[in-house]
């Protein structure tokens, strides 16, 4: 061990929170000295990690316009690898940190103690060294929901690589385009992921991918499934035979708090997607700050959410968060409804799973097959449900409380984004009265307001509604957009100058309750996925048929949004049913399954104004079936199309 790596043993998580209050008032007034002075209150908290050089400056922070700057702790160094594994290997090495449950449920688990998670993490470490990879150099992680994936992001942190996972489920061209925004010099992935029984090709996607980039980007393959791959000579680096032959401890970097740890790269309204800029310091301590707190995390509880380790949810509570608190986490590689829709509940009897987070669409989807598949399970080791990606109906709340909490158990409900790190506005599951559909009050630190959208003000009522901004920052904040800080700056600071602009509508209830009600940009949210509209538009005209296009959301009972895609053919193209099955398939290849129009309407126009932009509201009225209320479309430069547009709806239910 380097010297260093001795050093430093000051903190665990639980010390900073051994006291936390977890009383109504009490917590009420602990939140009040959070916001009223951060820096004693965060100064406390940085103690929950093991620093190398502790940080003697807390917060240094200006949402100003055209000088964003946000920096924590900006003079302590760590290693979050070494806080995820190391420290825990020196107390508890033969607790399990990870146990991952396969796609197909006849396949045995795997128990990955911390001493094996660091045995692994470090190999891979070793490896990327081998290959070249050092501080600060981009690692693309494109693997299915296989222990590996944790492994790998650790092994970047470990050597200050900074990773970027792209889900599993993206196509080829969207995994060349962050290869080539965050100019990665390697990409990890495997041979195949299987998923509900059926497996995407990762290493031949990868292949296609790499077509598109630099040919010095090295690609490291997993052997997952053993499935027939084809192999590039000089390029593909066999990842399992050379973790073998590795050495299984490697040491870690001192990073600077706010060395970059991570990019994930995320849709916005306009353009391509943005590539997120999380660091270290401040974003290791709020995930472990927010893990334990909003969902009452004990020693040896069993923890799972099922989110995908290619989302923000994944980074922070299945692998940064909750390895940071030393917790055991279950990885599922499947999906809720195969081999059948009992699935989730036949793992967490199997695990004795105690905390279960998933998602709004998930649980719809559960709903819809009815209560069987839920109530013949035990479910007995549960002790707190979770929520997270999209506002929950209090139908689904009710359900997942009543069938899946057997009326007992809190719903967590957590609201945040992938800019925000962590959770932004959540209950606490012993201090909050619960109600079901609102994310209820914010977390320590977080200065939620509602700005009147027009006049830009601060709304003071309590009861009010309007978009959402946090005043303040705090540590699991975004820093940058990867390569673009001034489109940091412009997507969340100039809309409202001096706050962060979320791009949510809200309403604030008499006691002070937060309702999300979405996004007010042109932003969709597709079973918890977030997706541009003009991501699809862009792979829509792409197509050599397409003349224009235009994308849209609409309520859909499962997935919360369903995409609704307004298409202007070329001259002369006749609409059929085939041609519409091919621009589905379009859209999958161009971006991947999830961005899947649900339904495509052929528009002979499109409604513009006479500056030629589309009017999104009227389409969205329609693709909403509800084109009685319209508002004023005088402003259209034709407004026959709209007419047009209603007859031929595809949207009638
Ligand atoms: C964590 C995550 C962020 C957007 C966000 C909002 C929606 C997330 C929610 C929620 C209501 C919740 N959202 N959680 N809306 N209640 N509990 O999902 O990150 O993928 O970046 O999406 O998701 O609209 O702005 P991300």
């Amino acid at each position: 061990m380097l010297d260093h790596e001795l050093r430093g043993a000051q903190g665990t998580a639980a010390d900073a929170t051994a006291s936390a209050p977890t009383e109504g008032e009490a917590y009420k007034r602990y939140y009040d000295a959070s916001v009223t002075d951060p820096d004693t209150f965060w100064g406390a908290q940085a103690r929950r990690l093991t620093w190398i050089t502790p940080p003697t400056k807390v917060k240094n922070t200006s949402f100003e316009k055209d000088n964003v700057s946000i920096k924590w702790f900006e003079d302590g160094t760590l290693n979050v690898s070494a806080n995820c594994i190391d420290r825990h290997v020196a107390t508890n090495p033969d607790r399990v940190a990870i146990i991952w449950e396969p796609d197909n449920p006849k396949a045995p688990a795997r128990h990955i103690t911390y001493r094996e998670l660091l045995e692994e993490t470090c190999r891979i470490s070793n490896v990327l060294k081998a290959h070249g990879v050092r501080k600060g150099d981009r690692v693309v992680i494109y693997l299915p929901m296989i222990p590996e994936a944790a492994f790998a992001m650790l092994a970047c942190a470990r050597i200050g690589a900074i990773h970027s996972v792209v889900f599993g489920g993206f196509s080829p061209d969207s995994l060349a385009n962050r290869i080539n925004d965050s100019d990665a010099s390697v990409v990890i992935t495997a041979d195949f992921a299987p998923r509900g029984g059926k497996t995407t090709p990762l290493k031949s996607n990868t292949d296609a991918a790499l077509l598109h980039c630099s040919d010095k980007v090295k690609c490291m393959v997993v052997r997952h499934t053993g499935g027939q791959i084809h192999w590039t000579e000089g390029r593909d680096i066999d990842l399992t035979e050379e973790m073998r032959n590795a050495p299984s401890y490697c040491s870690y970097a001192e990073m600077g708090a706010e060395d970059p740890l991570f990019i994930l790269y995320t849709s916005g309204s306009t353009g391509k997607p943005k590539g997120v800029v999380h660091t270290s310091g401040g974003y290791l301590a709020y995930t472990s700050l927010t893990h334990e707190v909003c969902f009452d995390y004990q020693p040896g509880d069993i923890w799972w959410c099922t989110a995908d380790v290619g989302w923000v949810t994944g980074h922070s509570y299945i692998v940064y968060g909750p390895l940071a608190n030393g917790a055991t986490v279950l990885m599922f590689e499947g999906i809720p409804t195969w081999p059948d829709p009992g699935r989730f509940w036949e793992v967490v009897d199997k695990h004795k799973v105690t905390h279960f987070h998933s998602a709004p669409t998930a649980i719809r989807s559960l709903m819809a097959q009815g209560t069987e598949w839920v109530d013949k399970h035990d479910l007995s080791s549960l002790k707190l449900l979770g929520t997270v990606g999209e506002p929950i109906n209090p139908e689904a709340w009710n359900w997942y409380h009543q069938h899946v909490g057997k009326g007992k158990l809190p719903v967590i409900d957590a609201y945040w984004q992938t800019e925000t790190g962590g959770h932004l506005i959540c209950p606490h599951p012993k201090a909050t009265t619960l109600k079901p559909g609102s994310a209820t009050t914010p977390f320590w630190g977080i200065k939620p307001v509602v700005v009147d959208a027009s006049s830009g003000e601060v709304i003071e009522d309590t009861k009010t509604e309007g978009v959402l901004c946090i005043a303040d920052s705090w540590p699991g904040q975004m820093r940058t957009v990867w390569g673009d800080h001034k489109r940091f700056e412009d997507t969340y600071f100039a809309q409202y100058p001096g706050l962060y602009f979320t791009g949510d509508g809200c309403r604030r209830d008499e006691d002070g309750y937060y309702w999300i009600t979405g996004r007010v940009d042109d932003v969709l949210n597709v079973s918890g996925h977030r997706m541009g509209t003009a991501e699809i538009e862009s792979a829509l005209v792409a197509h050599e048929v397409v003349a224009e296009a235009a994308v849209v959301g609409y309520p859909h009972d499962i997935k919360g949004q369903g995409i609704y895609a307004y298409v202007t053919l070329m001259r002369g193209v006749e609409p059929t049913e085939e041609l519409r099955k091919q621009l589905e398939t379009w859209v999958r290849q161009e971006i991947g399954p999830i961005a899947k129009p649900d339904l495509i309407q052929w528009a002979p126009g499109l409604p513009k104004t006479r500056s030629g932009k589309i009017m999104r509201r009227i389409l969205r009225k329609i693709a909403e079936n509800d084109f009685g209320a319209l508002g004023d479309i005088s402003t259209l430069a034709d407004p026959g199309v709209v007419e047009e547009l209603i007859e031929n709806r595809m949207n009638r239910g």
